[in-house]
C-alpha cells in the first residue's frame, strides 16, 4: 500500500479573522489567505487547516455555524472560497476546513424551527427536555462552567448545550440530522476539499440524561460516549470514498484508545486525533506555565501508544490557547527555536499555527474590555459575580484566555503590523515593532527562517515519517530527548527547557563519533556523554547506521 500524503506533510493553521484583511474592515478575509499563499509556500507548508470561514452570528468567532454551506460575508463568498481552493491546488497546498456538527448556531434554520413547537418537524434535530425557569432536566455541567441547559418560554422545556447557550446541540441519535450532515460533508467533499479537522468530534453522544456524572469529572457525560461509534464509522464510510486527511478535535479518547480511531486496520474512523493532554499547567492559576514533566510523559505515551499502530498529529499552538514561546519558551528568539525542535520530530504530521513561526508572543491584556472570547468573558464574570477580586479575576482570565492566539498575524513592523489598513477587530501586539514576516525574512537568524530550515530538513529524512521513537533521560524534569531510528539512521533531538544551564549524562551505548549536527539554534558542537546545555539549548544530530 503505497504510504498516503498526509504522513509526510506539514500543516499550516489559518486562523481566518487574524490572518490578512484586504478589504480594510478589521477582519481578515478569504482574499487575504489567497494573497498570502506564495508566503504560505515558501515556508513549504503542503496543506492549510483553516478555522471555521460558514456563515454564523459569530458568538464564538465561527464555531457557531448559521450555515453550513456558505460563507460568512466578512470573509467573502463561496466563489472567493472556490478561487482559493483553485490557487492553493496550483501551487500544491491542500486545504482542509473546520467540520463543526457537534452544535450549530441558535440562528441556523433548524433550530429557528426546532424552537418554534414541540411538534415541528426540526424538533428532534436537537435535544429538549421538560424543565422549568429554575428547575433544569439535569445538573450536568458544560464547558463554560454554567447548566448545559437553556430554558424556552415558546415550549416551556430546556435545550442541551455543552458550549454557550447559542449553540444548541444537534441530536446525533436522529437519523435524519445524521443524514443531512453526511450530505454536507459530501458536498464540500466533491467542491475539491482536501479533508476536515473535526471540532468538538468526541462530544458529539451523550449519556442518557438521568445519568449522574462523578464530582470530579464533570464533562464525562459528553466525552466519547458508548454508541459515538456507529456515527463514526458512518462517517468513515463517506470519507473513504475519498482522498482526504481528516483529524479529529476528540477529548475523551485515551492514547490507548487512539489506534482504533487511527488505525486503517481497526476501526479507523479519522485519520489522527488533535489529544489535549500534553497541555498540562503547573504553578498558580493566573500565572500557570507548561509543566514539562507532564508533557514529555503525556507526548511519549502518545507516540507510543500509536507507533505501530494508528498516527499522531503534533502541535503546540492552536487558537484556543496561549503563545507557546511565553507559556513554555521565555519570549526570545531561541527558546522558540527550542520549542519548535522539541515537537517537530515527533512520528507524525506536525501543525504549525499562524504566528508560531515567527515567535509570537501572549498579548498583555489590561481590562477585560480588551477580551473578546466568549468562553473567557463568561468565566470572567462568574468569579466577579461570586466574590472574586476583579483584578484577580482578570489575572486569571487573561493570563491563558485563547484571545492570546487570536491577535492579528504580524507581516510588518508597522503599528497595525501590515494585517490592515482600518480599525483591527482584536488588539495588535506592539511587539510587531521587532517580531514579524517582513523583518524576519531579512533576518538569516529568524525564527522564521529557522522554520524553512526546520521543515525542508524533516521532510528530507524518510526516518522521521516511519522511524521508532525512543524517549531518554524520561526523569530529568527539564531536558527533553528522544531518538528516531530506522533501519539507515537515527536522530536524536535534545532541548532543555530549564532557565538554568544543565549538565545531563547521555547514555553510554549511544556514544560515538558518527553523530554530526544537523539543526541548533545554537553553537554547534559534539555529542558527548556528559553534555552541558545552555537555557533553552535544543539540537538534532545524526548518525548513519
Ligand atoms: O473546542 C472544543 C473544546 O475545547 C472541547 O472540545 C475540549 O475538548 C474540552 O474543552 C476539553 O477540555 C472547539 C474549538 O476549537 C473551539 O474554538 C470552539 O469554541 C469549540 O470547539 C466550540 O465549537
Ligand atoms: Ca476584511
Amino acid at each position: 500500500m503505497s504510504r498516503p500524503w498526509w504522513k509526510n506533510a506539514v500543516g499550516y493553521q489559518v486562523y481566518p479573522r487574524s490572518f490578512k484583511d484586504t478589504n480594510n474592515d478589521g477582519v481578515g478575509d478569504i482574499a487575504g489567505i489567497i494573497e498570502k499563499l506564495p508566503y504560505l509556500k515558501s515556508l513549504g507548508v503542503d496543506f492549510i487547516w483553516i478555522n471555521p470561514i460558514y456563515k454564523s452570528p459569530n458568538v464564538d468567532n465561527g464555531y457557531d455555524i448559521s450555515d453550513y454551506e456558505d460563507v460568512q460575508p466578512e470573509f467573502g463568498s463561496l466563489n472567493d472560497f472556490k478561487i482559493l481552493l483553485d490557487k492553493a491546488h496550483d501551487i500544491g497546498i491542500k486545504v482542509i476546513l473546520d467540520l463543526v456538527v457537534n452544535h450549530t448556531s441558535d440562528q441556523h434554520p433548524w433550530f429557528i424551527e426546532s424552537k418554534k413547537s414541540k411538534d415541528n418537524p426540526y424538533r428532534d434535530y436537537y435535544m429538549w427536555a421538560d424543565a422549568t425557569p429554575d428547575k433544569m432536566p439535569n445538573d450536568w455541567t458544560s464547558f463554560t462552567g454554567n447548566s448545559t441547559w437553556t430554558y424556552d418560554e415558546t415550549t416551556k422545556q430546556a435545550y442541551f448545550h455543552v458550549f454557550a447557550p447559542q449553540q444548541p446541540d444537534l441530536n446525533w441519535r436522529n437519523p435524519k440530522l445524521r443524514q443531512e450532515i453526511y450530505k454536507m460533508i459530501r458536498w464540500w467533499l466533491d467542491l475539491g476539499i482536501d479533508g476536515f479537522r473535526m471540532d468538538a468530534i468526541s462530544h458529539i453522544q451523550k449519556a442518557p440524561f438521568d445519568y449522574e456524572p462523578p464530582k470530579d469529572d464533570p464533562w464525562k457525560p459528553f466525552m466519547n460516549v458508548k454508541g459515538i461509534d456507529d456515527y463514526m464509522a458512518e462517517m468513515r464510510d463517506i470519507f473513504n470514498q475519498y482522498d482526504i486527511m481528516t483529524v479529529g478535535e476528540a477529548s475523551g479518547v485515551s492514547s490507548k484508545q487512539a489506534p482504533e480511531w487511527t488505525d486503517p486496520n481497526k476501526k479507523g474512523y479519522i485519520n489522527m486525533i488533535f489529544e489535549w493532554e500534553h497541555n498540562a499547567r503547573e504553578g498558580e492559576e493566573g500565572h500557570e506555565r507548561i509543566n514539562v514533566d507532564e508533557m514529555k510523559q503525556v507526548l511519549s505515551r502518545w507516540q507510543k501508544d500509536q507507533e505501530n499502530s494508528g498516527w499522531n498529529a503534533l502541535y503546540f499552538e492552536n487558537h484556543d490557547n496561549p503563545r507557546i514561546n511565553t507559556i513554555l519558551g521565555n519570549e526570545t528568539k531561541k527558546s522558540a527555536k527550542a520549542i519548535a525542535m522539541s515537537y517537530f520530530f515527533l512520528k507524525g504530521t506536525p501543525f504549525i499555527y499562524q504566528g508560531q513561526e515567527l515567535g509570537m508572543t501572549n498579548y498583555p491584556f489590561k481590562s477585560i474590555d480588551e477580551v473578546d472570547d466568549d468562553e473567557s468573558q463568561i468565566r470572567y464574570h462568574n468569579m466577579v459575580n461570586s466574590g472574586k477580586d476583579p483584578k484577580e479575576a482578570l489575572q486569571i482570565i487573561t493570563h491563558w484566555t485563547r484571545d492570546h492566539s487570536r491577535t492579528p498575524m504580524q507581516w510588518t513592523s508597522d503599528i497595525k503590523a501590515g494585517f490592515t489598513e482600518g480599525t483591527p477587530w482584536m488588539k495588535i501586539n506592539q511587539n510587531t515593532k521587532t517580531i514579524n514576516v517582513e523583518s524576519e525574512m531579512a533576518d538569516p537568524d529568524s525564527v522564521l527562517n529557522f522554520y524553512k530550515k526546520m521543515i525542508a530538513f524533516r521532510k528530507s529524512e524518510p526516518t522521521f515519517i516511519e522511524g521508532n521513537y525512543d524517549w531518554f533521560l524520561q526523569s530529568d524534569p527539564d531536558v527533553y530527548a528522544y531518538l528516531r531510528t530506522d533501519d539507515k539512521k537515527q536522530f536524536l533531538v535534545i532541548v532543555n527547557f530549564s532557565k538554568q544551564k544543565k549538565i545531563v549524562t547521555l547514555p553510554k551505548e549511544l556514544m560515538n563519533d558518527k553523530w554530526q549536527v544537523k539543526l541548533t539554534n545554537t553553537t554547534e558542537k559534539n555529542l558527548t556523554e556528559q553534555f552541558e546545555m545552555e537555557p533553552y539549548d535544543g539540537f538534532v544530530y545524526e548518525c548513519e547506521n
